[in-house]
């Protein structure tokens, strides 16, 4: 273990984990590393949630405010929200025990694009942050860090917080060392300079992350595992939207629009975005590009197979035959992946220069093309809008997936209007359902209502939407958007009435 911790200051400061989460006081406001399950602190949260557990069993109030780079794992977000131990959390999350509590309305949760997050915190919009706990790969003799299996917000934490709390997890693979790009060009309006990234593999940082020793209060060895997911293999659902995603990008090939490589790619979690990289490869592209925020196992495939050459993200998100893979060709994989912060890879100037294709699943859509990415039926959270947001908005074009029905048909994922909305109307360019592709660039309201309608509805649910659309457009007050509007949002409340929309 010495070997990962090479500078004697650091060496002074290793403490027990119990010791380390001594220091964290009520009502703090925590920044935390951790990015899609992959490089979260594994021994500091587990303890904490245990001394919070005893101080309220004492009568005593104890909760703090969480801010991360996105998803975490049950050891941090799972385990302290168990306790009652999150008052306040951003700004993207997935574990089960958190989203119920949320969802109680126990705990306030801002959900925010990820690329903002940074900034927000250097604008003073967030507060002071007090502390930071940050997972890194190793600690170098001058000081400098070897950063995890995400990047995300750290470098904002270590910098900002008033005291930091370093984990050395010795499981994450040496060879992780060169891998990241951390970029510390940036500033405060109005001094900022353009950042001089023009393609999605530039190296425009250093490799390590950089900390005031003076104000590291603990470091804490760990050896486990991050959260390993697995995906679900693509089934026909997925294959379908897959291949309806590729035909378009060969058409637009065909028409001049889009070259042969692509632009760089930008593809959201879970399984269906999973599925498309798969169709990608087995599509025969060649020469792709990624400028995204998480490798998923379809993408290492894709890298794996030199369908991709290089690949810009903020985390690394793989199932443990991912992770197995990953460790076994990391020098190939070095020489192609660039993890930066999420500032940068989800930075609205670097998106819109590059040029990126946006792909992202989605709750539902609405006939007009706006999109809900978070919320079952206009209350509920589910995850966040992630950084779905930053490149819809700013990405080349931006594709929205869903299947077209949810839990086996009671639901239709096109509704007449989302109960909320997450991309608007004037930041989606592509929804792709299993039946189907609409294309809505260049169409107004009732030209996108009609494509939404004929080519993503599901057939039991398309028939009533042409109704709603046909009298909507007859009846409505306004005739640009047609909409009735004490029937438009019927579809969810019948949903929560009856377990089904129709
Ligand atoms: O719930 O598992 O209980 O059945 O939502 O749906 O179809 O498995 O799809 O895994 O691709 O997730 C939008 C959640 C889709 C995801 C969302 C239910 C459905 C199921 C999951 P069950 P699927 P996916 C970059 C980009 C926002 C963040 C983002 C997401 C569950 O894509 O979080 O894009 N996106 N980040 O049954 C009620 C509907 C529903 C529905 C699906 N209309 N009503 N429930 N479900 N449609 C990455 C980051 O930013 C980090």
């Amino acid at each position: 273990m010495e070997s990962r911790i090479q500078n004697n200051s650091f060496i002074s400061k290793v403490m027990p984990a119990s010791e380390a989460a001594a220091l964290i006081q009520p009502g703090m406001t925590v920044g935390m590393s951790g990015f899609t399950g992959a490089g979260y602190p594994k021994a500091v949260p587990l303890e904490l949630a245990r001394v919070i557990e005893e101080a309220h069993a004492r009568g005593e109030r104890f909760a703090i405010r969480v801010l991360t780079g996105a998803s975490t794992a049950p050891e941090l977000d799972g385990a302290l929200a168990k306790v009652g131990g999150i008052d306040f959390r951003l700004p993207y999350q997935s574990d089960p025990e958190l989203r119920a509590r949320i969802n109680r309305g126990e705990i306030e949760y801002m959900d925010i694009h990820l690329g903002q997050v940074a900034q927000y915190a250097w604008f003073g919009f967030l507060g002071e942050i007090d502390l930071a706990v940050v997972e890194v790969a190793g600690i170098l003799p001058d000081g400098r860090m070897i950063p995890s299996t995400s990047v995300g917000n750290n470098k904002t934490w270590l910098d900002l917080a008033k005291k930091v709390i370093i984990e050395v997890n010795s499981n994450q693979p040496a060879g992780l060392d060169g891998m990241h790009d951390i970029y510390y060009g940036t500033a405060l309006p109005p001094d900022r300079k353009p950042i001089p990234l023009v393609t999605p593999g530039d190296r425009i940082g250093e490799p390590y992350l950089r900390v005031d020793p003076a104000k590291v209060v603990a470091v804490v060895e760990t050896h486990a595992l991050d959260r390993l997911g697995r995906f679900a293999p693509a089934d026909d659902t997925s294959a379908r939207i897959a291949g309806h995603l590729v035909e378009f990008f060969r058409h637009e090939i065909s028409r001049g629009r889009l070259r042969p490589e692509l632009l760089p790619l930008q593809s959201g979690v879970g399984n269906i975005a999973n599925a498309v990289l798969t169709g990608l490869r087995d599509g025969g592209f060649e020469g792709l590009t990624a400028f995204t925020e998480v490798i998923q196992d379809g993408m290492l495939d894709l890298i794996r197979t030199d369908t991709m050459r290089v690949a810009s993200a903020t985390a690394l998100s793989l199932s443990p035959e991912g992770v197995e893979e990953f460790q076994r060709n990391i020098d190939h994989y070095r020489s192609r992946i660039v993890l930066r912060p999420q500032e940068m890879s989800n930075h609205a100037e670097l998106v819109r220069r590059l040029g990126c294709i946006a792909i992202n699943g989605m709750v539902e859509a609405d006939i007009y093309g706006n999109v809900n990415s978070t919320h079952v039926a206009g209350t509920a959270i589910i995850n966040g809008i992630g950084g779905s947001g930053d490149f819809a908005r700013n990405g080349f074009m931006s594709c929205f997936v869903t299947p077209s029905t949810a839990k086996n048909g009671a639901i239709s994922c096109i509704v007449p209007m989302a109960s909320h909305v997450d991309h608007t109307e004037h930041d989606v360019t592509v929804i792709v359902t299993e039946q189907g592709l609409a294309d809505l660039r260049g169409l107004s309201p009732k030209q996108r209502a009609k494509a939404v309608i004929s080519q993503c509805a599901h057939p039991d649910y398309r028939p009533l939407l042409e109704d709603y659309f046909e009298r909507a457009s007859r009846d409505s007050a306004g005739k640009h958007t047609p909409h009735l509007l004490g029937e438009a949002l019927s579809w969810h409340q019948h949903y929560m009435a009856n377990g089904r929309m129709r």
